[in-house]
């Protein structure tokens, strides 16, 4: 009877997509390098990662436009200790983060999805509580898993169907 041992020695993976956001310091590259430190995270595999899109600033209008990806991650990370990395490459690419809602940044990156779990705690609310609405977000989502389905039986392509798809272009 060896099977609960195999069980804590391979835990199950959980797919989940990562948003990355970047506006200052050559975005285009805060980009391509936050992917490579997403592809060397403990205990996960990158499986795929969209192309680079330049869009409008979503929130105030006086910071330069951002470059956007979406990437999809095997884990066996939970997803606290997920966020908590993330958040650890956040600062090791020099993020400051300030009061401004909406601000400039060097990196953002959001936790858009984690298996099909509903988290709702402050420090972590999945699915991410603006995916449904960022144009930013769903389009490169779609470009890398256009059948996906989020919690609650949602369709992406459905949602994607109710985004403005203009400001926003592949790179
Ligand atoms: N947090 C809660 N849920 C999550 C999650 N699912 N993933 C908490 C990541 N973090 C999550 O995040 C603030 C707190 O949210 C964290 O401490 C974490 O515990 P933050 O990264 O420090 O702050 P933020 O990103 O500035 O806040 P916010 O409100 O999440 O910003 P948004 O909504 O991400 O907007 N325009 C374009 N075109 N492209 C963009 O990428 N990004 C933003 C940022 C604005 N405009 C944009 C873009
Ligand atoms: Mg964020």
């Amino acid at each position: 009877m060896n099977k609960p041992e195999a069980k804590t020695q391979d835990p199950i993976k959980k797919i989940s997509y990562i948003g990355v956001g970047a506006n200052l310091n050559n975005p285009h590259s805060q980009v391509q390098n936050a992917i490579s430190l997403l592809a060397e995270l403990p205990d996960t595999q990158l499986v795929q990662s969209s192309s680079l899109y330049q869009s409008s600033p979503m929130g105030p209008e006086n910071q330069p436009d951002y470059v956007n990806a979406v990437v999809k991650l095997e884990t066996q990370l939970a997803a606290f200790s997920l966020l908590r990395e993330l958040q650890k490459i956040e600062n090791a690419q020099g993020r400051i983060r300030n009061s401004e809602r909406w601000g400039p940044r060097i990196l953002d990156l959001d936790i858009l999805l984690y298996n099909d779990e509903i988290i709702s705690e402050p420090e972590l609310t999945i699915p991410h509580y603006g995916m449904r609405q960022r144009n930013f977000v769903l389009i490169p989502l779609f470009e890398i898993e256009p059948t996906l389905m989020l919690p609650q039986e949602q369709p992406l392509a459905a949602l994607l169907d109710t985004v403005n798809t203009s400001g926003i272009r592949k790179l």
